[in-house]
Formats: structure tokens, C-alpha cells, sequence
């Protein structure tokens, strides 16, 4: 049987420099020969996508609990594509994951394992990339957009839970999540960046035998 690709996830603040970092990483997977494939959640595109994407233009008001279990339905709705581009040997990046659904809804004051239920089971990450910045730095980078959440303590908060879920994915009793979480010091150049994520990304672009993993579960 033929490996599977491995599945990358891109987490971090507001203008930690994600979106450009998932440009540059599929570039290079792709100049090194390998199909790859980025994804980005919110996936404002389909039906669920649009509700979140005028909830978080504040054209919309949701309570707290609806919006982060829209969050997680559009992260359905895109699991079993997931699943079958790794199956095709398509690398899939993905510009944020669940654990920006929980880092950010839990930032509001939900609870973390409230927060966590409606992402178990989904196609666990073989990788987490976390580009780490201090809400400071990010801000120093022109500000934050209009968008909710892009305000300096809700991006405070969203960095601790960030850290938290780091020890907690690279700590015991994982189960079969198995899915190491790198942190990458995102204040560096953006080459140096990069350099760092591809030195975790290079070593799995043969594939893996292994299973899709489930998140949490
Ligand atoms: N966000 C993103 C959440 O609150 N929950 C989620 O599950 C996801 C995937 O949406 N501030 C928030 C984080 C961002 C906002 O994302 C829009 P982006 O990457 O800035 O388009
Ligand atoms: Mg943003």
C-alpha cells in the first residue's frame, strides 16, 4: 500500500504571519514536487462560512455557543476532503484548526472542554506548527484589522490557551491524537521563519504508513 500524505496545521495570533507562511510552505512543497494542498478555517466560502464570515464583520450578532459550533461544523464539512486528499497522497496546510476554535471561544469565558467536544474525532494534524508572537509584536506589524477579536487582551488570552493546549498535545495521554505541536518563534524574519517550519515539514513529505489520527479521541 501506498503512504498517505502528512497533514499540517498552522496555528497562531492575528498577524502572526500564518497566512503568508502557508503560501510559502505550499510553494515549496510544490517546487520540491510534492501535490500539496492549503486549506483555511474559517472556510468562508460554503453556506456555514458565509454566517461566520458576517458574524466576525460584526454584521451579524450569534451567541457565543452557536458561533464556535458553526466554527466546528465548517470544520466538518471539510473532514472527509481531508481525509481522502491525504489518502491521495496530496499533502493538505491548513491555516488554522480546531485549536483556534477552542483558544478563541474559550478567550470569551466558554468553557475549555465545552469548547473542545465538538472537534473530537476530527482528522487529527501529524503536525502543528505554532508561529508564536507576543500580541506586542503582532500589533507592531501596522495593527489589527476590524475584524472581532483582533483586539490586544482578547489576542493575550488566545496566546495562553494556545500555550496550554501546547503542553497538553506534547504531554501523556494523548491517546491516538499523536500529533506533535511545534512551537516556532514567529518574531524572526520571515525567511527564518520559514527555514524553521521547513525543517519540521521536510522530514515527512515522503508519507506515512500510520492512520489518520483522531483529534481527542
Ligand atoms: N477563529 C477561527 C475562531 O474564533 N474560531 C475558529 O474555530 C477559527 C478557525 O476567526 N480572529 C477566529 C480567529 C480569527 C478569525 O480567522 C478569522 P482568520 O484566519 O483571521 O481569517
Ligand atoms: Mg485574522
Amino acid at each position: 500500500m501506498s503512504p498517505r500524505a502528512p497533514f499540517i496545521v498552522i496555528e497562531g495570533l492575528d498577524r502572526s504571519g500564518k497566512s503568508t507562511q502557508c503560501t510559502t510552505l505550499i510553494n515549496r512543497l510544490e517546487a520540491a514536487g510534492i501535490p500539496a494542498k492549503l486549506l483555511k478555517f474559517p472556510d468562508r466560502t460554503t453556506t456555514i462560512g458565509q454566517m461566520i464570515d458576517a458574524y466576525l464583520k460584526s454584521q451579524s450578532e450569534l451567541d457565543d455557543h452557536l458561533i464556535h459550533l458553526l466554527f466546528s461544523a465548517n470544520r466538518w464539512e471539510l473532514a472527509s476532503t481531508i481525509e481522502r486528499l491525504l489518502r491521495e497522497g496530496t499533502v493538505v496546510v491548513c491555516d488554522r484548526y480546531a485549536f483556534s476554535g477552542i483558544a478563541f471561544s474559550a478567550s470569551k469565558g466558554l468553557p475549555f472542554e465545552w469548547c473542545r467536544a465538538p472537534d473530537v474525532s476530527l482528522p487529527a494534524p501529524d503536525l502543528t506548527l505554532f508561529l508564536d508572537i507576543s500580541p506586542e509584536a503582532a500589533m507592531a506589524r501596522g495593527g489589527y484589522g476590524e475584524e472581532r477579536y483582533e483586539k490586544r487582551e482578547m489576542q493575550e488570552s488566545v496566546r495562553r490557551i494556545f500555550v496550554r493546549l501546547a503542553e497538553e498535545m506534547n504531554g501523556e495521554g494523548m491517546g491516538d491524537s499523536r500529533s506533535a505541536w511545534i512551537t516556532v518563534d514567529a518574531s524572526q524574519t520571515m525567511d527564518d521563519v520559514s527555514e524553521a517550519m521547513w525543517a519540521h515539514v521536510q522530514p515527512m513529505i515522503g508519507g506515512t504508513h500510520r492512520p489518520i489520527g483522531r483529534l481527542w479521541a
